[in-house]
């Protein structure tokens, strides 16, 4: 229970994270829009490179994603998803000393990402698509899961709740105990809150303030903001201008104790990470 409640290690495959301190997460989109010309070797190369940027500037994690959970974006097959993910994931094995996570909600790339060496299975829609759970327990892989209701193309299409904070710590709670019963130890549980994803601003908002909250399931929590509409929105800023903002609400995420943070901007978030660390090391 006290290893549940305050654990320091998660074992990541054949790696090892230590959650005494936080850690940072490149995001590597996949998706054809992200590195659209050339062919299949030129978006392996570009993606590598993108990876080895990442690492080199303090990354603990990669997350590497196929599918774009974008309101309208286009549908990916299994198969169309697997044929970006997997040669990448092939590649960052081989070459780079960072753990892989791939963000994926697909039982076929689970399956496949495990075999080719990734460290964690990071699923937006919290292992309920039919084989997930199974795909994660066989994997002996950790997984993390998040609160999101419906579906990426239709979540935004006016979310209500009673009480954000309340519902999100409910919805966790119930998908971990459905990942134990089906055989995910829950020392192998992070847990996500899911901004973005069917939540306005003041939810948003009102969710990031409650996160401590969030502290009473006992697992380890990844918090994913980075350049995210509730910046653009509480600012008043568009995509290209928002890493300020990113990085305010990276340092408060880390007062509220979360140990791992999704983001674009590598290199600046760990300097934020760093210096929390430099202060909390003081006498
Ligand atoms: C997350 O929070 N988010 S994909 C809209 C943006 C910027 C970024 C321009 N996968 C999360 O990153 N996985 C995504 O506005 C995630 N937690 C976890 N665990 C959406 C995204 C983004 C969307």
């Amino acid at each position: 229970m006290t290893e549940s409640l305050h654990p320091t290690r998660l074992s990541c495959g054949s790696r090892v994270l230590d959650l005494s301190r936080p850690h940072v997460m490149g995001i590597l989109n996949v998706t054809p829009d992200s590195f659209s010309d050339g062919g299949q070797h030129n978006g392996v190369d570009a993606a590598l490179r993108h990876a080895q940027a990442m690492a080199a500037a303090g990354a603990s994690l990669i997350d590497i994603g196929g599918e774009s959970t974008r309101p309208g974006a286009r549908v990916v097959s299994p198969l169309e998803e697997l044929e970006r993910v997997a040669p990448v994931v092939e590649a960052i094995a081989r070459e780079l000393d960072v753990i892989i996570s791939v963000d994926t909600s697909t039982p076929a790339v689970i399956r496949e990402s495990a075999r080719l060496g990734a460290g964690l299975i990071n699923d937006v829609r919290s292992l309920s698509r039919d084989g997930a759970l199974d795909a994660v327990a066989d994997s002996g892989l950790p997984v993390c899961l998040m609160h999101m209701r419906g579906e990426p193309a239709d979540m935004q299409n006016d979310p209500r709740y009673e009480d954000v904070t309340a519902e999100v710590l409910r919805f966790l709670r119930e998908r971990m105990d459905i990942c134990v019963a089906a055989g995910v130890p829950v020392e192998r549980i992070v847990l996500d809150p899911g901004f973005g994803f069917a939540k306005t601003l003041s939810h948003n908002l009102s969710l990031f303030k409650h996160m401590e909250q969030l502290h009473a399931l006992g697992r380890p929590l990844l918090v994913g903001v980075s350049r995210k509409s509730m910046i653009g929105q509480a600012l008043g800023r568009d995509v290209e201008h928002r890493l300020h903002g990113s990085l305010a609400l990276a340092a408060l995420a880390v007062a509220k104790g979360a140990r791992i943070l999704r983001v674009h901007d590598v290199a600046e978030t760990v300097d934020v990470v760093r210096m929390i660390a430099a202060v909390q090391a003081a006498e």
